[in-house]
């Protein structure tokens, strides 16, 4: 009996996997013993309605749509974050990123923040015999302060539990903007050192507050420092020259990487953290993609990241490992249409809804910041289903655990393997959101946001953040755009909310 007959016989994916796992018996054919490989899709800043098979109608995103329409599509998936460092750092450690007062949108010479001894999913999976690889973003931090990015760099990626890693340090719109590989700037020049500061510029290089007219892209709040490429970046950089990237190909670039990778460990069990860096800013479509949206940058670069994955497909299928390869897809927070740049994200965005129904947007507290596609799509092994579970990020790293025959767990992750490949319902019975340091909590059907103090908008992105003198309170399946605070209709559930959320957090609520 194969695994296909096996599953289709509706037993127990688990149970059954692991009985193919590492401890199989002797007697069990190839095929059965291969642990399957495992790739991770991580958008930046995609939001809930941004794709197609989540009702977008005016963006057409097939390839994503294939995982989601083939796969199990999660209409309640969850990054842990409103942004994207503690919402990585959550994925990589199953734990909950208040429990880490670092895991905050961090600058691109911040220390790396996950600690070397933690269990990591990479770390997981390379004992179970995984080789492991990270392309694309990082943005969890790099060595321990004062990185000197003319030397080997670490610790990094390498040291919790990646193989390979090909990265970019922060963000790209973060300085420095290099390619990083196993720690070492790629095609960087010594006689050109890179120096790169948060604080100060270096004495007579360009800035965007300063030389607007080298600008190409018009920085709007924030991004006046250094200009590389014609767009003015968060901090200030000096030499490099030969190893900055160019942004109109990094999803090329990025893409390349990740197939190379594929064609290298097709033969042994792999692991791929394939970190996107679109529709974050600046948005940099290729020219290929310009304009095929019609809505400007943003629309621009969904189309192209779309694209790349379908390339990306077409490598796994070439290569002939596409079924034997689970792809989880998701988002590292919701969506943000000006972040920073004039970039026509607003003036064209027309009837299009990047949160569809969902209130609020990245840095939010409301749904919007967190709720984000979420796909698990396996060929022939998962059957196509909607599932309205609850499952977090999170749970990735026990989750696979199972899967995998490890026994390894994260601090706030849950085994849901079997909700995650479609076989149970059963999701989390709540979930702590957080956004920009405030922390919200969902049980059941419900959100209890707690009072905050600051104001209800960040003006510069106009989105509302949920901040609130009152307890907000409201049930999704009945209101997903939480219009209808119940808070004082429905005491007693608040009055449970909030001993739930102490329960959890250890912070006791007035
Ligand atoms: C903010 C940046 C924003 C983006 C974000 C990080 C300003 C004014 N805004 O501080 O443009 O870079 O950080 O986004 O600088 S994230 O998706 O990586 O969390
Ligand atoms: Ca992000």
């Amino acid at each position: 009996m194969n695994i296909k007959s096996n599953l289709f016989l509706g037993l127990s994916a688990s149970l059954l996997l692991f009985s193919c796992g590492k401890a199989s018996e002797s007697a069990d054919t190839d095929e059965q013993t291969k642990q399957p490989n495992i790739v991770v899709i991580y958008m930046d800043d995609l939001g809930y309605g941004d794709m197609s098979a989540y009702g977008a109608t005016e963006l057409s995103t097939p390839h994503m749509d294939r995982l989601a329409n083939e796969g199990v599509r999660f209409t309640n998936g969850y990054a842990s974050s409103a942004t994207c460092t503690p919402s990585r750092y959550a994925l990589l450690t199953g734990r909950y990123p208040w429990r880490n007062s670092d895991a905050k949108i961090l600058p691109g010479t911040a220390p790396l923040i996950i600690d070397t001894t933690l269990m990591t999913l990479p770390k997981m999976l390379k004992a179970q015999g995984y080789h492991t690889g990270i392309v694309g973003k990082w943005h969890l931090g790099l060595g321990s302060g004062q990185v000197n990015w003319n030397e080997h760099i670490s610790p990094g990626p390498n040291e919790v539990g990646f193989d390979y890693s090909y990265i970019l340090a922060a963000t790209q719109d973060r300085v420095p903007t290099v390619y990083i590989q196993d720690g070492n700037v790629v095609g960087l020049d010594p006689n050109d050192p890179i120096e790169v500061s948060y604080s100060e510029n270096f004495e007579g290089e360009p800035t965007g507050k300063d030389n607007p007219d080298m600008t190409t892209m018009k920085w709007h709040h924030g991004h006046n420092n250094s200009i590389v490429n014609g767009v003015p970046r968060i901090g200030f950089m000096k030499g490099g020259e030969a190893a900055k990237w160019s942004d109109v190909d990094m999803a090329d670039h990025f893409l390349e990487k990740a197939s190379a990778y594929v064609k290298e460990h097709k033969n042994e069990p792999f692991f791929l953290y394939y970190a996107f860096q679109q529709p974050h800013v600046p948005r940099t479509p290729h020219p290929r993609f310009e304009g095929k949206s019609g809505m400007g940058p943003r629309g621009d670069v969904i189309l192209e990241a779309d694209w790349m994955i379908g390339e990306f497909l077409k490598t796994l299928e070439n290569e002939g490992v596409l079924e034997n390869t689970l792809i989880v897809f998701s988002s590292d927070n919701g969506p943000v249409l000006n972040d920073g740049y004039y970039d026509d994200a607003v003036e064209k965005l027309g009837d299009h809804t990047p949160a569809g129904p969902l209130r609020g947007g990245k840095y939010s507290l409301f749904e919007a910041g967190t709720r984000v596609p979420f796909m698990v799509y396996w060929k022939g092994k998962v059957q196509p289903k909607v599932s309205d579970a609850l499952v977090s990020q999170l749970d990735l790293l026990s989750s696979l655990a199972a899967l995998t025959g490890s026994t390894a767990t994260g601090e706030d992750s849950q085994d849901l393997l079997q909700t995650l490949l479609g076989e149970s319902d059963q999701g989390r019975e709540n979930l702590l959101f957080e956004a920009t340091g405030r922390t919200a909590l969902r049980q059941g059907d419900y959100v209890m946001i707690p009072p905050y103090k600051g104001s209800p908008v960040i003006k510069s992105v106009n989105i509302e953040i949920g901040n609130s003198p009152e307890y907000q309170l409201y049930q999704l399946s009945t209101d997903i755009g939480q219009t209808n605070n119940l808070a004082a209709s429905q005491p007693e559930k608040l009055e449970a909310m909030k001993q739930e959320y102490s329960r959890i957090t250890g912070k006791s609520l007035e």
